[in-house]
């Protein structure tokens, strides 16, 4: 395989001894009893990778030899496993969830689905990939989330919105690819890490896949299906919601109309006739230029509810996404505010939704900025399923040219305290439904994957792929801890190679926060790719998307006395946090307040002067990547090696531009010179 091809399952031969006389210890043979597809899966993934790494195939009985050995499978369909536990232990399993415990040679990983088998198995790999001790094994695992999604934003002709690896690997010009065996290792790699569902299409449909629905497409996708549902992967489409009238059936697509009630279906029936676990639709309704239910004067209830009627009788879910905004805003006006704009719309409909609908929320309220306050939808809607909208692809931050691991600033926004229902109340209580006790829940996040042979084209950014999945499924764990499992996986055992690894990963959102817009303002970006600084190019723009810099002063007033009122959609005490300048923490003071420059931080510093700093150490920090990356050479493998170094001196140069474009725009505007009198523009 290519170099990164293989990301954090790696099939090459096991160098370090202890690791591989481990591995060899306890993967003499794999037993199992049932013939359920997903134990099969979980069978043959063990056996391929225990082979590749030893040089052995495990054989398919007990060994004789008194060697260790695997025995998998259900606690209803093994009664060998069920045995293994007693009655109480097997309850405590959720379905996907699993058992992984020692009992002399044997290890068994017992399920009480097929699933949950699987996740067992790949959690096994990942012990022995981590080189821990099986001596005490006895593990309970059950995924917090219950829908653990990915969103490709891929389009038919092979392109991806927000892409940076490369094309599709799902389509080329205007087909599904015919060779689908990359889309089974991808498969496999999100399976490792628990990935349940999976949106096939951009949430931006248009013609051609509005046409997914037809039998043009259907035959292909239901190949698609097949071949994510080895590996435990329901699947999805992004619908158009005005697919009645675009596929030429209908003249309307009101969501009240019967016709188009019977329309979608008839969509329906077909569907799970040929995908009879199909997951659901996505939806993007109403928001930059997409077709929704306001045409007809319906609300988002009505609009989600109608399809959510059309899918019930299957099992399906209608996915519905609550990026829902005025992107034709005039900003000469300073009443509208963007960020309000997902509270304002969804919260008066809190309780009309079906249960088999889910609300989609990005976690924050603007677009994925490197900093933003955490949605105040998570707490306002009680009686709502709702899911957890990230980026991994990283269009804000950094494109995967910079180095930016996301867990970090995933597990901020999962810890918030929404205080709804009192202290821990938090943001991962509301996704993962328990908070309110509601039915259905999770994550979701756009993919950041491509046709690049490494997946990601930065090597490194494989780890926010992996750290999503493994956040999904407790979003407990830790960033530092997911990233050594992750390095230790992807690059092996080298002490001085985690170390590296790991302090690069944790310290490069600070970094690229600190070179680009500072203390949450957000945006200052090109316009429509997104990539690199320009202060006012989105600042007389319609996109809701403002600083208001002046000779003065910057930052947006979202206050409730005097501002856009955004504070207020907060619960106590963030509401009163927010309401005033003093009390907002630092790093979102831009996003709601406008401050005069010399406006003093809690650090002490004046803004000008912080953002001065910041934007001179960040380039700093930035090029220090480089020779901590440099030091790694001979250590990991030499491609890998060449491909982060271009990526890492690009991130570079790319630092400086972003320090002396927002220096010097700042200086130029307030007047006021840096303390340290360090060039400017
Ligand atoms: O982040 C913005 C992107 C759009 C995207 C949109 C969305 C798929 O700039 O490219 O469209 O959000 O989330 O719908």
């Amino acid at each position: 395989a290519q170099a990164g091809y293989e990301a954090w399952l790696r099939k090459r031969t096991v160098t370090d001894q202890t690791q591989l006389s481990l591995i060899m210890r306890w993967t003499n043979g794999i037993v199992l009893e049932e013939d359920d597809r997903y134990i099969q899966t979980a069978a043959s993934e063990l056996a391929e990778m225990i082979a590749a790494w030893t040089g052995r195939r495990p054989s398919d009985s007990v060994p004789g030899d008194g060697g260790g050995w695997l025995r998998i499978g259900t606690f209803m369909g093994s009664s060998e496993v069920a045995r293994a536990f007693s009655e109480e232990e097997m309850s405590v399993v959720q379905e996907d969830g699993f058992r992984l415990r020692r009992l002399g040679e044997r290890v068994l990983i017992a399920g009480m689905t097929g699933r949950g088998v699987l996740y067992g198995a790949f959690a096994f790999l990942r012990l022995m990939q981590t080189g821990d001790s099986l001596d005490e094994l006895d593990e309970l695992s059950n995924p917090a989330n219950s829908l653990r999604l990915i969103n490709q934003w891929d389009n038919v002709d092979g392109s991806i919105e927000r892409g940076y690896s490369g094309q599709s690997i799902f389509y080329a010009e205007g087909e599904i690819v015919r060779d689908l065996s990359r889309v089974r290792d991808y498969a496999r790699l999100l399976a490792s890490v628990g990935i349940n569902g999976i949106v096939i299409n951009n949430v931006n449909v248009h013609k051609l896949e509005t046409m997914f629905l037809t039998e043009k497409y259907l035959p292909r996708i239901v190949e698609v299906a097949n071949v994510f549902r080895t590996y435990g992967i329901r699947l999805f489409l992004s619908i158009n919601f005005a697919a009645p009238i675009e596929l030429g059936d209908l003249p309307t697509a009101d969501p009240l109309d019967e016709a188009v009630k019977d329309w979608w279906k008839e969509r329906a029936r077909e569907l799970y006739g040929r995908i009879p676990d199909f997951g659901g639709f996505l939806v993007k309704a109403d928001s930059e230029f997409r077709p929704g239910p306001f045409t007809y004067g319906r609300d988002h209830a009505d609009g989600a509810n109608m399809l959510a009627e059309a899918l019930a009788p299957y099992g399906g879910l209608i996915v519905w996404r609550c990026f829902v905004y005025n992107c034709n805003q005039d900003w000469r006006d300073r009443k509208t505010d963007r960020a309000r704009a997902a509270y304002d719309h969804f919260t008066p409909l809190d309780g009309r939704f079906m249960d088999n609908v889910v609300l989609q929320v990005k976690n924050g309220p603007m677009d994925f900025q490197v900093r933003e306050p955490v949605s105040p939808l998570f707490g306002a809607m009680p009686n709502t399923n709702m899911l957890i909208e990230f980026q991994i692809t990283q269009e804000y931050t950094g494109q995967q040219r910079h180095l930016c691991y996301l867990v970090p600033q995933w597990k901020e926004a999962l810890d918030f305290d929404t205080y709804l229902r009192g202290e821990g109340s938090t943001v991962k209580k509301v996704a993962d439904g328990s908070l309110f006790g509601r039915p259905l829940g999770g994550f979701a996040a756009v993919s950041n994957i491509g046709s690049d042979a490494n997946w990601t084209g930065h090597p490194l950014a494989q780890a926010n792929l992996y750290g999503y999945g493994r956040l999904a499924w407790d979003p407990d764990l830790s960033a530092d801890g997911i990233a050594v499992e992750w390095t230790k996986q992807t690059f092996g055992h080298n002490d001085y190679v985690i170390r590296t690894v790991l302090a690069m990963l944790m310290s490069s959102w600070g970094v690229y926060e600190s070179y680009t817009a500072p203390l949450g303002v957000g945006w200052m970006v090109k316009p429509n790719h997104h990539y690199g600084p320009d202060v006012d190019g989105y600042e007389y723009s319609m996109w809701g998307t403002y600083h208001f810099a002046d000779c003065r002063g910057i930052g947006v007033d979202r206050s409730v006395h005097t501002g856009t009122g955004y504070a207020g959609q907060y619960h106590s005490p963030h509401s009163e946090r927010f309401e005033s300048a003093e009390t907002t923490p630092d790093e979102l003071l831009l996003f709601f307040h406008h401050v005069p420059y010399r406006h003093r931080l809690h650090s002490g510093k004046t803004v000008i002067q912080h953002i001065y700093d910041t934007h001179f150490e960040g380039a700093e920090r930035a090029e220090e990547l480089v020779d901590q990356w440099e030091g790694l050479k001979g250590y990991i493998d030499h491609n890998i090696f060449e491909q982060g170094l271009s990526r890492f001196q690009e991130q570079a140069e790319h630092a400086k531009e972003w320090r002396d474009v927002i220096n010097t725009y700042f200086w130029r505007k307030s007047g006021i010179a840096d303390e340290q009198g360090r060039t400017l523009y």
